[in-house]
């Protein structure tokens, strides 16, 4: 495949010289079954790197140039990825630090990765060996792993490790499906979001152990508190969205309207048409089970809906199942409840909410995920597969 290594450069003059040719004479003819190029995205550094790039272009032919205005890290990468996959033809795509933090050593193993069918690799700080300076300043350890905690936290994927650092191989498919959505990230904050985004999308990804080396030469480019500010604005945007979004949130919203029409039809066929209150609420009972099954359905779990008509009345028969389960528990906990503090409409209140908090929404939820629309079963399984494979 042909893969470029893409290295975003800021006056990198003295360090862009010792890289590339590590690249070219000591890991490029190490691989074998790919062609590997190099472009630097430079944005007019006044340092002059654009020059030495120039110069090192003149000894090998593999290795190309962008040089554009400076809008930070991430609009520098989606320039160099938009010229990569254009101009160049890549397959595959490296970000790679030019201050020689990112050690040239393990592209084979980033390679490796991508040959057994993995679209994203990400080098990772934080787990199986790899490792931050030893001569990092207190501060400074503590903004970078603290940082990576509160995005893995917030965003609630845990099993990916790192997810600031800017060593990465990606298929090109990743950036092209993501490309329209990346643009607006400009600063480091660029890699949170680029993560992020695969992820929902469902791309595999892995990681593997890097060492991180302090750059000897030259200044770094963060901006520390731009950049908490950001990646901040980012995590918590995305994930208020996500929730939003999200199946749970709607089943949420569809079973507090069913609750409605249970208790509003209750009272209508109990006051307009003179049913006996037992059967007036289980009528009432049954609409809002209608009513959960087709919103659930169309709606909520709407990326898993059945539509085949052979196969509505089943499930809706096991909908009404899971259903009754709903009902047994919450008459069980308003027995109990009752029987220990006494049967006033206070107690009969509390221990409804209580029943439905604690016990109806995971169960329902559960139920309704696992056996009616399959939905962690099918992220179960390639969870698994991925583990063992
Ligand atoms: N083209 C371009 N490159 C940038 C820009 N900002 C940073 N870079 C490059 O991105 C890479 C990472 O930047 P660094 O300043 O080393 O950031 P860091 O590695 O997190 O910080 P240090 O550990 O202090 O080096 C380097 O190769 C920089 O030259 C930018 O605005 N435009
Ligand atoms: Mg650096």
């Amino acid at each position: 495949m042909k893969v470029v290594i893409i290295v975003p450069t800021y006056n990198e003059k003295g360090n862009i010289e010792r890289l590339i040719p590590i690249l070219e004479e000591k890991i490029f003819p190490v691989i074998k079954n790919h062609k590997m190029h190099v472009l630097v995205v430079d944005d007019n550094s006044p340092d002059g790197t654009a020059d030495e790039v120039k110069k090192l272009m003149k000894k090998w032919d593999n290795i190309s140039l962008s040089i554009g205005e400076k809008r930070g890290l991430g609009a520098a990468y989606v320039r160099g990825m938009n010229y990569a996959t254009t101009e160049m033809g890549a397959e595959v795509m490296f970000e790679m630090d030019a201050d020689l933090s990112h050690e040239p050593k393990k592209i084979p193993e980033f390679l490796e990765k991508i040959d057994e069918g993995y679209d994203l690799v990400i080098g990772t700080r934080y787990s199986g060996g790899g490792s931050i300076p030893h001569n990092w300043g207190l501060h400074r350890k503590l903004f970078s792993i603290f940082g990576n905690l509160l995005v893995r936290t917030i965003l609630t994927r845990f099993w990916i490790h790192d997810w600031t650092g800017g060593f990465r191989a990606l298929r090109k498919e990743v950036f092209l499906k993501e490309k329209a959505e990346l643009t607006a990230f400009r600063g480091y904050t660029f890699q949170v979001s680029f993560l992020h985004k695969a992820i929902r999308d469902g791309f595999k990804i892995t990681e593997v152990p890097i060492h991180f080396t302090d750059r000897t030469l030259g200044r770094s480019k963060i901006a520390p508190r731009e950049y908490i500010a950001d990646l901040l604005k980012y995590i918590l945007k995305a994930r208020f969205f996500e929730i939003l979004y999200s199946p749970f949130f709607k089943y949420a919203i569809t079973g507090f309207f069913g609750y409605l029409i249970n208790a509003i039809s209750l009272e209508v066929f109990k006051g307009y048409f003179g049913l006996h209150s037992g059967a007036a609420g289980a009528l009432g009972a049954e609409l809002a089970i209608i009513w959960n099954f087709t919103l659930n359905n169309f709606w909520a779990f709407s990326r898993y809906k059945i539509t085949a008509t052979q196969k509505i009345p089943l499930k809706f028969f096991q909908f009404n199942l899971v259903s009754f389960g709903s009902v047994l528990i919450i008459g069980g906990v308003i027995t109990v409840g009752t029987a220990l503090f006494g049967d006033t409409r206070f107690v009969r209140q509390l221990f409804l909410i209580a029943a439905i908090g604690f016990f109806v929404i995971p169960y329902s939820y559960s139920m309704y995920n696992i056996f009616i629309w399959k939905r962690w079963h099918i992220s179960f399984l390639s969870r698994l597969q991925e583990l063992v494979g």
